[in-house]
């Protein structure tokens, strides 16, 4: 893709990730609740998951309107230019419910069908968490960046090449059976690792990835669009975004810096083995 246009990718989507993590803080309502449930009774959506997908919807495909539209809360639009934005209006929404200041609105262009694991590759992105006013960015061949305020920083992934002293986030899905495999999982990574953080915001953990605050994580359960800005920000800050066939999915994501790719996907690899098969 041409750099130019990536690069104007990149503008929109923190543009207007940016807006909507203004409009998640600044009228979220003092008696924010539960406005319905998902694959569980923990999967939860707000009022402001679907305010903020419904105006991520309504200026993406005001600026683009060729563009198609993917976004985790109901409903999509078809376009003719080839490119998808995946949307995750809140990602981390438990914590946004219950106040925990680790949340984020995660904006990505992608070609290809986002729908598809393998079929899709992100070329721009952004993931803007409004509570710390911190917004990572990339498009591809352009870097990876932490906006904050009126300063921008270059990000990079971590040196660390020693599984043992590796800081490893994961996070847990919304369905009992999900988490009675993933705690079995955790059991084989957890003695073999400096320590795990669980932040609950995959979009978040990839950019702790990106800018060396984790040296690694690993999820099983995501959907695209928890993933599909940060993982151009991670590749673009020198990481590594892999699956256990090598391909980033709902089956697993594996992210960390170049040198801990190979022993932490063979660790996650282990580690799933010996959680055998998952229950439905
Ligand atoms: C969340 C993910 C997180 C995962 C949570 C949840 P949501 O996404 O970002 O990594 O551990 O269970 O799926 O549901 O807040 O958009």
């Amino acid at each position: 893709m041409d750099s130019t246009l990536a690069a104007e990718l990149e503008r929109i989507a923190v543009l207007v990730a940016e807006e909507a993590g203004r409009l998640i803080e600044d009228e979220r309502p003092a008696d924010l609740g539960v406005a319905q449930t998902k694959s569980s009774a923990t999967d939860v959506v707000t009022v402001m998951d679907q305010r903020a997908q419904d105006l991520l919807r309504e200026r993406l495909m005001g600026l683009r309107p060729d563009d198609a539209f993917f976004g985790e809360e109901d409903g999509g639009e078809v376009g003719t230019s080839g490119l998808t934005w995946v949307v995750d209006p809140i990602d981390g929404t438990v914590n946004y419910l219950y106040g925990i200041p680790a949340y984020a609105v995660s904006v990505a262009a992608v070609l290809g069908d986002p729908s598809v694991p393998g079929e899709w590759e992100p070329v721009a992105g952004a993931v803007c968490n409004p509570r710390s006013r911190e917004t990572w960015h990339a498009h591809r061949g352009g870097g990876a960046w932490r906006t904050q305020g009126e300063t921008s920083t270059p990000v990079h992934a971590s040196a660390a090449d020693d599984l043992g002293t590796a800081l490893v986030g994961t996070g847990f899905g919304y369905r009992a059976e999900r988490r009675a495999w993933q705690v079995a999982a955790l059991t084989h990574v957890l003695p073999r690792v400096r320590d795990i953080r669980r932040m609950g915001s995959a979009a978040l953990d990839l950019c702790a990835v990106a800018e060396g605050r984790l040296d690694g994580y690993y999820e099983r359960g995501l959907n695209p669009w928890d993933m599909a800005a940060g993982v151009i920000i991670v590749e673009e800050a020198g990481g590594v975004v892999t699956g256990l066939d090598g391909t980033p999915s709902d089956d697993m994501v594996i992210a960390s810096g170049s040198r801990l790719a190979a022993p932490l996907a063979r660790l996650v690899r282990a580690a799933a083995e010996t959680a055998g098969s998952e229950p439905t």
